[in-house]
C-alpha cells in the first residue's frame, strides 16, 4: 500500500474540546464526487464522539465541522461512541458503532446500530434514527453491514472474541444465525483476535473486506478477505501476509503505539483508498490499485 506523503490527514484541534486529544478510527462512503469522513474524537474526558470531514480527492480535507455529528445519547454508550462503520444501504446510510459504559474500571462495550436518510445527510440535518442494541449485553465491537440485503436480509459482520463473526437480520431490529466465520491463525501476524475494518465491497469474484489482526504483541495490522457473493460465510481468499502494518512513526507511536486500524475505505476509480487510525492519535491514509490488491490475496 502507498502511504500519502501528507500523513496524517486529520490531527487533533487543541481549541476544541471534545476532538483535543485523538482523532482516528473513522467510516468513510463516497457520495457525488466526495469522500465523507466520520471519525472517532476524544478530548480531555477520554468520552469518544464522531465528527465529519470531507475530501474530494481522498487525501486533502475541504471541509471539517466544527461540532461532533454523533455523540453519546444513552446508559448504554454514556462513556463513548467509538469506531463508526458506514454504509450506504438502498435510501439510507447505516452506522455501526462501539457502544461504551464504564462501571468503575470495568469497560463494557457492545456493538449498536443506527441510520441516517440519504436526503438529511447530503443536507447535514444530522437526524440519526433510533439507536440499536443488535446484540443486547454481549461483548462486541467491529460491527460492519453489506452495502446491500443478500437473500433479502441485512448481513452484518461482527466480533465476538477472538473471531469473525457474521448475523442477519430483515429489519434491523433482531438479529440472527450468529456464526463464527474466520478465526485467528497461530504463530501468524493475527494470531490473537481478528475483526472487520471497513464494509465489504462487491467485485465480480465477491465480497473484498479488509480485517484487522492482531498478534500476541498486541502489533495491529491490516489483511483482506475475499468472500462467496451469495455466502459470505464462506471466505475464498485471506492474505498471507498483512498490507499494512505499523511502520512509519504516526503509526508506530501515539495513545496506544503499533496500531493501524481502519473503520472505512472506499474504492474509486479502481483504486482503493483506506482510511486509519494510527496509534489511536491521527488519521491517515494509504492507497492499492484494487488489481494489486486482488493479485496480492489470489496468489
Ligand atoms: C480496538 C478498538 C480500536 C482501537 C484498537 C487499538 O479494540 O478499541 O478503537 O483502535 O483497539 O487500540
Amino acid at each position: 500500500m502507498e502511504r500519502f506523503s501528507g500523513n496524517p490527514i486529520l490531527r487533533p484541534i487543541p481549541e476544541h474540546p471534545w476532538e483535543s486529544r485523538g482523532v482516528f478510527n473513522a467510516g468513510v462512503i463516497y457520495h457525488k464526487g466526495a469522500f465523507h469522513v466520520f471519525y472517532r474524537a476524544f478530548g480531555n474526558d477520554d468520552i469518544s464522539k464522531i465528527g465529519y470531514a470531507k475530501t474530494t480527492d481522498g487525501f486533502h480535507i475541504d471541509e471539517r465541522l466544527p461540532d461532533p455529528i454523533f455523540e453519546p445519547a444513552n446508559d448504554a454508550e454514556v462513556n463513548g461512541v467509538e469506531d463508526p462503520r458506514i454504509v450506504k444501504c438502498e435510501d439510507q446510510l447505516l452506522m455501526t458503532y462501539t457502544a461504551v459504559r464504564e462501571y468503575g474500571h470495568r469497560q463494557v462495550f457492545q456493538v449498536a446500530l443506527t441510520s441516517l436518510d440519504l436526503n438529511d445527510f447530503e443536507q447535514h440535518n444530522w437526524n440519526w434514527g433510533a439507536r440499536r442494541l443488535p446484540f443486547p449485553g454481549i461483548r462486541n465491537k467491529d460491527a460492519t453491514i453489506f452495502p446491500k440485503k443478500i437473500n433479502d436480509r441485512y448481513v452484518m459482520l461482527h466480533r465476538i472474541e477472538p473471531d469473525l463473526c457474521i448475523a442477519y437480520s430483515t429489519n434491523l431490529d433482531n438479529w440472527c444465525d450468529i456464526r463464527c466465520i474466520m478465526k485467528p491463525r497461530p504463530e501468524n501476524w493475527d494470531d490473537l483476535k481478528i475483526g472487520a475494518a471497513g464494509t465489504p465491497f462487491e467485485l465480480n469474484d465477491g465480497w473484498l473486506t479488509l480485517y484487522h489482526g492482531v498478534n500476541m504483541n498486541n502489533v495491529y495490522h491490516l489483511g483482506v478477505i475475499m468472500m462467496d457473493k451469495n455466502n459470505p460465510e464462506h471466505i475464498l481468499h485471506r492474505s498471507k501476509d498483512p498490507i499494512l502494518s505499523p511502520k512509519a512513526d504516526y503509526e508506530r507511536f501515539g495513545k496506544v503505539p503499533n496500531v493501524v486500524f481502519s473503520c472505512g475505505d472506499a474504492l474509486v476509480d479502481d483504486k482503493l483508498f483506506v482510511y486509519y487510525g494510527g496509534g489511536d492519535s491521527s488519521l491517515n491514509v494509504a492507497t492499492i490499485p484494487i488489481d494489486e490488491l486482488l493479485a496480492a490475496i489470489i496468489a
